[in-house]
């Protein structure tokens, strides 16, 4: 399945998000595969009209991390996210990712080396995100990410999400 060819449900939700007075509480998209930018536009829905629900269908790997935690304020714009949502949409395993970045196959992924690599995977960091995203993983402070430190990260962030998700699922027990 390609995630990018379902522009159709993004554009249903824009669409319901758009117009404030919409009175439409459920959007039945069981059929249709979405992708995780529909995400925060769900979230930002669902804080305008708690009841708003929607279904649908398909939808990559990492949807119901992100789905489960949308109340708690996953910061979308995070760095760490962003890239994490096009590794998963590419299809591409953490190490298939790093070798991609690691041109030069020395072992850690150097600034230009990030610089160029998200630029040919699409990732859309700005410069001050990407310099955000090095500081934050390069933990030994060489200026390059290594492998071990790519993984840290990762594992860090997934930590995050499930305590993110469990905190939702405690809630939603409590109400
Ligand atoms: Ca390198
Ligand atoms: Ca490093």
């Amino acid at each position: 399945m390609n995630p990018f060819t379902s522009p159709g449900g993004l554009a249903l939700l824009l669409a319901v998000k758009g117009n404030a007075n919409s009175a439409m509480e459920t959007l039945n998209m069981s059929t249709i595969p979405l992708l995780d930018s529909v995400v925060p536009v769900i979230a930002d829905i669902r804080r305008h009209k708690g009841r708003f629900k929607c279904m649908f269908g398909g939808v990559i790997t990492t949807f119901k991390e992100y789905v489960s935690d949308y109340r708690n304020e996953i910061d979308f714009r995070e760095p760490i996210t962003i890239l994490k949502q096009h590794i998963t949409q590419q299809g591409l395993r953490l190490i298939d990712f790093f070798k991609q970045l690691d041109k030069d196959g020395s072992g850690s992924i150097s600034r230009d080396e990030f610089v160029f690599g998200l630029k040919e995977l699409n990732v859309p960091l700005t410069t001050s995100q990407l310099d955000r995203l090095i500081a934050d993983m390069d933990t030994n402070c060489d200026g390059e990410v290594d492998y071990g430190e790519l993984i840290v990260a990762d594992t860090e962030y997934r930590r995050t999400l499930r305590k993110k998700a469990a905190a939702v699922a405690e809630a939603e027990v409590d109400s």
